[in-house]
């Protein structure tokens, strides 16, 4: 069966700009005037990469996360609701950047040929968007090429973005052994809210959160899982959504979110928090959270994705102990350059758990962690999710407890396989793991800060000529290239007490990131400030050639 001359004529609908576009760890995002034609493009691509999996459905979400209102993005799920396989994203790049309608045909047939798609197997795409204004107009393009691909398709509408990766999942494995939860949005609620009940049971206290939304799909989501949930008084947490206005798209990210509180170290300016009261905030497709609150000198602390995994890792592995499977279940922690390096002190030499370091990006640290029979992973920005593999979730469900300790333990174990989001980082999922371990350790959040202290740090975003002569090795810590910057760091790095430095080209933004930590704040900034020098000099010197 050919599609030609369907997607010829829809694809003229959606002319495409004079631009590279590339699929990156967040897939395609930047203005949304740009993406008309990406998502069309995406759309089709969802379509074979259905197609080659037999038909499952492959997830499509619109979203430009934490980035401004005026942005979008695109990207696509795979039928077990991971990340799009790393080998299929030079496929979504190729087709983006088709530059006639014509080519982007002859990409289309390229690729059924050279994988051997049947172009006549059914194909299936679920999709959804956040709360952006470009979504509906968006949505549009994809339909088309939904349309010109004969794909059968489901519109969720409005979605965070790990609900969809659950929707995926539980589309495709729907009637099997491995069936996720019931292909519904009520379903991912009950399945969550099931799970947080069962492990509050046993719990030492409860407590009362304030969860910034940042003014995104988050707000009304949340709101609408708070109606599954316990309250206080019935032995759960009462939730106070703020920062949920989705009515004024301009309001997105703005002043608010995780990455407004991660990246400018303070809570959103109309926070009302009193000293200690718990705080969290998530990003504008609700997959990032950061907890924070205010201390007694009033100063501001912050409780990241690195503080989420050593608590989320040390409590799973009591957990492990006090139900009698620590020796059958190896617990592991997934972290990147950026995780502080107190925290990675922390978790080898306290929590004596093994750590593996990966490149930025969620899809390495999602399959590094599946190489644990529990994987936690976070980046320090609060994406991060736990993953329990088959063999685990198998040790745990046929374990037979020797005690009531054990088996009180073993409850909340299996509750928390249930709780935490298997698919992807879930800042819904997330936030009622925390506030599970708060209460069963009956923690404020400032014993929570106490575990360890971080080590001053600072990140800045240095701009240069051209970004992609910087090359890293070893899981971005070093440069390979240019040649001698390396060396030139190493050589400053040398100069202070405790000091670290690295430096990476962004994959999200067209600037080169550079992160210090040292003994004090004035020397973490003083580092950070003579490395973003070394980088500008031979960012410059590179496009100057
Ligand atoms: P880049 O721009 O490649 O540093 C940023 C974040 C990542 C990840 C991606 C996708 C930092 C330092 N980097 O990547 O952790 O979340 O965006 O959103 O926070
Ligand atoms: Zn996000």
């Amino acid at each position: 069966m050919s599609f030609d001359q369907q997607i010829l004529e829809a694809s003229k609908k959606h002319p495409r700009p004079a631009r590279i576009f590339a699929y990156g760890t967040a897939g395609f995002r930047m203005k949304a005037d740009l993406l008309p034609s990406v998502v069309f493009r995406v759309g089709l691509l969802a379509a074979a990469r259905s197609r080659k999996m037999n038909g499952q459905s492959i997830g499509v979400m619109i979203t430009a996360s934490h980035n401004p209102p005026e942005d979008n993005g695109v990207k696509l799920v795979d039928p077990y609701g991971d990340m799009l396989e790393a080998t299929w994203e030079p496929h979504a790049t190729a087709f983006a950047n088709a530059k006639t309608d014509e080519e982007l045909v002859e990409e289309f047939n390229k690729l059924h040929t050279s994988l051997k798609i049947n172009s006549s197997a059914p194909a299936r795409v679920i999709y959804a968007r956040d709360t952006r204004a470009s979504g509906p107009t968006l949505v549009d393009c994809l339909v088309d090429a939904l349309t010109a691909t004969n794909t059968e398709y489901t519109d969720y509408k409005l979605l965070t973005t790990p609900q969809l990766h659950y929707l995926v999942r539980c589309t495709n494995t729907k009637g099997t052994q491995y069936e996720y939860g019931d292909v519904s949005e009520t379903g991912y609620y009950e399945k969550l809210s099931t799970a947080f009940k069962q492990a509050m049971k046993n719990a030492k206290s409860k407590g009362t959160i304030t969860v910034d939304c940042a003014n995104g799909v988050g707000g009304p989501k949340l709101r609408e899982l708070v109606k599954y949930l316990p309250s206080q008084a019935e032995g759960g947490v009462d939730i106070k959504v703020v920062n949920e206005d989705v009515h004024k798209p301009d309001n997105l990210n703005s002043q608010c979110g995780a990455d407004f509180v991660k990246t400018q170290q303070r809570a959103p300016p109309s926070s009302k928090a009193a000293p200690g009261d718990r705080c969290a905030s998530l990003d504008g497709d609700a997959d990032r959270i950061v907890y924070y609150f205010i201390d007694e000198d009033s100063n501001f602390r912050l409780l990241d994705g690195d503080r989420i995994a050593t608590l989320a890792a040390a409590f799973l592995g009591e957990l492990g102990e006090k139900s009698g499977l620590a020796s059958k279940l190896s617990i592991g922690v997934v972290q990147t350059a950026y995780a502080n390096g107190a925290s990675t002190k922390f978790i080898t030499e306290n929590l004596k758990l093994p750590i593996q370091c990966t490149p930025t990006g969620v899809k390495y640290l999602h399959h590094a962690a599946q190489r644990f029979d529990i994987g936690v992973y976070f980046e320090a920005n609060g994406h991060g999710t736990v993953l329990f593999s088959p063999l685990a979730l198998k040790t745990i469900a046929t374990h037979e407890p020797q005690s009531p300790s054990q088996a009180d333990a073993l409850a909340t174990l299996t509750a928390a396989t249930e709780l935490i989001n298997q698919t992807v980082g879930d800042a819904l999922s997330d936030l009622l793991l925390v506030e599970v371990i708060l209460a069963h350790k009956a923690w404020d959040p400032a014993n929570w800060l106490s575990t360890y202290t971080d080590y001053p740090n600072r990140l800045v975003r240095v701009e240069v000529g051209n970004r992609n002569v910087f090359k890293t090795e070893d899981a971005e810590r070093r440069l390979t290239e240019p040649k001698h910057a390396q060396a030139r760091i190493d050589e400053l790095v040398g100069k202070y007490t405790k000091g670290r430095s690295f430096a990476r080209a962004s994959g999200t933004e067209d600037a080169v990131r550079v992160y210090a930590e040292a003994a004090t704040r004035a020397e973490a900034d003083d580092l950070a400030q003579k490395v973003a020098g070394i980088v500008k000099q031979f960012g410059g010197l590179a496009l100057s050639k």
